[in-house]
């Protein structure tokens, strides 16, 4: 089994103006990651892949791509959920199928599920597919928040490995990381990466870690060492990186970063805006420059 520890890169996908999937350039994206980023593994079909807006078809396209590049090579987790548990269902024996290290699933949202809803959402995909499962909270986008509690309830099943805790909570990841000490857990906010670290996390999901993955390394392995004036500096560089990042439109502009490192990262898929304007092309030349040369 792959070690599920360390940095994993949210996995961006590239688009064609039309909205159909670039293969070449969802390749190349992958490429960058392990050869360049040096990443641990794939975090893929998460909100960076821009899922949410995709067929199953498509999503199964991209766990496809995605194994067939990245081979053995590294760790590769898929993110399954779906508010349709069917859906979930499906996506979680396919990715299994293809040789997938572990499945995720975001907490089903839209509806206000009871907890015994998203514990049964969870059992359900697990029973299905005989996978691991790694909850991905992520309570400012879908309103559901675990406790300390449900989390223990929901780890009584030996398959749920861990959490991808995509949330600026710190005490409450101070209590998960005391309480559960041999699950795996994840920081999700790059921007917050160093006090996660070191509250001990096991390692850490993000999007900008396509373009910032070897910062993202510096950050987690100096806190793992104590050196923590060193890797606020390194945070610092990294968050004025993201403040640039997040205030030129987030996907759009790593896209851009990518395209200016030699990645063909293509488009958006709408309803996201699918392309930067002619100046905020401005900006991501100004930060490359800054950040990535
Ligand atoms: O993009 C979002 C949510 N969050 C990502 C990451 O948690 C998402 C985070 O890296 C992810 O892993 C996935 O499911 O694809 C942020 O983009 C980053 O910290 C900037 O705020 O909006």
């Amino acid at each position: 089994m792959k070690n599920l520890k360390g940095i994993f890169s949210a996995l961006l996908v590239s688009f064609n103006e039309d909205g159909t999937i670039n293969e070449k350039g969802l390749r190349q994206i992958i490429r960058h990651n392990i050869d360049k980023m040096k990443v641990d593994g794939l975090y893929v079909g998460g909100s960076t892949g821009e899922n949410f807006m995709l067929s199953t078809e498509e999503k199964k396209e991209i766990f496809r791509i995605a194994k067939d590049e990245a081979k053995d090579q590294i760790a590769l987790i898929a993110q399954v959920g779906s508010v349709n548990l069917k859906e979930a269902v499906e996506l979680g024996k396919y990715a299994t199928e293809l040789g997938y290290d572990s499945l995720s699933a975001v907490t089903p949202f839209y509806y206000k599920f009871s907890f015994p809803e998203i514990k049964n959402f969870y059992e359900t995909i697990i029973r299905e597919t005989g996978n691991k499962m790694i909850v991905y909270s992520i309570p400012f986008l879908t309103g559901v928040n675990i406790g300390v509690n449900q989390f223990a309830e929901l780890f009584e099943n030996e398959k749920i490995i861990g959490v991808k805790f995509t949330a600026g909570d710190f005490y409450l990841l101070e209590r998960l990381r005391k309480a559960f000490p041999n699950h795996l857990i994840y920081a999700g906010f790059d921007e917050m990466m160093l006090p996660a670290s070191v509250l001990g996390i096991d390692g850490a999901i993000g999007s900008t870690f396509n373009v910032n993955g070897v910062r993202a390394r510096q950050i987690f392995e100096l806190a793992q060492q104590g050196k923590i004036k060193e890797a606020l500096e390194i945070q610092n560089v990294t968050n004025d990186l993201i403040e640039g990042i997040l205030g030129n439109g987030l996907y759009q502009t790593i896209k851009g970063l990518l395209e200016e490192e030699g990645v063909n990262a293509g488009y958006c898929r709408e309803p996201m805006t699918k392309d930067l304007t002619p100046a905020q092309k401005q900006i991501v030349k100004e930060l490359k420059a800054k950040f990535l040369s």
